[in-house]
């Protein structure tokens, strides 16, 4: 091939001689495997590094204490949700892009409980799930995670108000944070279901395995949702829908037992709390659209890392 084109080059001698052309095409063949290649480079950067996103993608946002009666009924109407802090919208989990639908999270706390109010742009509402601890992550869902030093809980919640949850113990805190001789989460008890659970797509945290007890349900906590617009029914456009939770502190002792945190907290505390958003139906007008997207992203397909939860940082009242 070389020697057939050889002689055009001999007789154009305007153009560059043929070793240019030569290392330019091979610049451009190693430019273009390298933009093919690194996306996957990067994601797999990102599998194996902890923790897969940079500190600096890690979002803050204020919990302001509140006097106000919150009635949990779904409706983010009591004026103190007003002066909530409104998280930026949610980014995809795993780039860090942002979505074609906005979904945004406030938090606010008193002496009793930790709210968790969320805003959910939303055309078509839909819910499949009824039953408590259907798999609720095969719906569109909006979801938290509250991590504890040993353990951390998992809440999921559809349009139906329907709820998933379930508690996650890193096995190497199992016995000294004494969960282990909790009724409910002792393993040696036949009735107690638990299974080892080692992440979704990012199996290598450091702390490693986890007891997943799904079974186990965070009773107290209280949770409404309520539908502006239709549920179930696309004939009509609507604009979305808000979820309304109330967890009540003293509970979460459970996931700090070997090192008791305050509760509830003192001003300046700092809680990481995941907010994410799961959806069954992808952006159509953008292909790298994950269908899974959380106030930080995660920069791989999995929810279950603690240590780039936001921060939730527990305020006075709001000024
Ligand atoms: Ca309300
Ligand atoms: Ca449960
Ligand atoms: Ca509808």
């Amino acid at each position: 091939m070389i020697r057939l084109v050889q002689p055009f080059f001999i007789t154009h001698r305007p153009y560059p001689p043929m070793s240019w052309y030569r290392s330019l095409a091979l610049f451009f063949i190693a430019l273009t495997l390298f933009l093919r290649f690194l996306t996957p480079i990067a994601w797999a950067q990102n599998e194996s590094s902890f923790p897969p996103i940079d500190s600096s993608d890690i979002r803050k946002l204020k919990a302001y204490q509140t006097s106000e009666l919150i009635q949990i009924d779904g409706k983010l109407d009591e004026p103190v949700w007003k002066k909530a802090d409104r998280s930026e919208s949610f980014v995809d989990l795993i780039t860090g892009k942002p979505t074609h639908l906005k979904t945004h999270v406030s938090v606010l706390w008193d002496e009793k409980n930790l709210y968790i109010g969320y805003r959910i742009q939303e055309p078509e509402v839909t819910a499949k799930s009824t039953k408590e601890d259907d798999p609720i992550y095969q719906d569109n869902d909006v979801e938290f995670f509250i991590a504890g030093q040993d353990a951390y809980y998992e809440f999921e919640i559809n349009a139906h108000g329907t709820v998933y949850d379930g508690l996650f113990v890193w096995q190497s805190a199992y016995e000294k944070s004494g969960l282990s001789q909790w009724p409910q989460f002792d393993r040696t008890k036949p009735h107690v279901q638990s299974q080892v659970f080692n992440g979704v797509g990012y199996t290598k945290h450091p702390r490693g395995l986890r007891w997943a007890f799904l079974d186990w349900d965070f009773s107290s906590i209280k949770s409404a949702v309520h539908v502006d617009g239709t549920l179930n029914d696309p004939s009509d456009k609507d604009k979305g829908w808000s979820v309304e939770v109330a967890v009540p502190w003293k509970e979460l002792a459970m996931l700090d037992l070997s090192k008791p945190r305050d509760l509830p907290p003192k001003i300046g505390d700092v809680w990481r709390i995941d907010f994410s958003r799961f959806n069954q139906t992808k952006d159509p007008n953008n292909p790298k659209d994950s269908g899974g997207w959380a106030l930080s992203p995660h920069g791989v397909w999995d929810s279950h890392i603690p240590e780039v939860f936001p921060q939730v940082i527990i305020a006075g009242p709001a000024g």
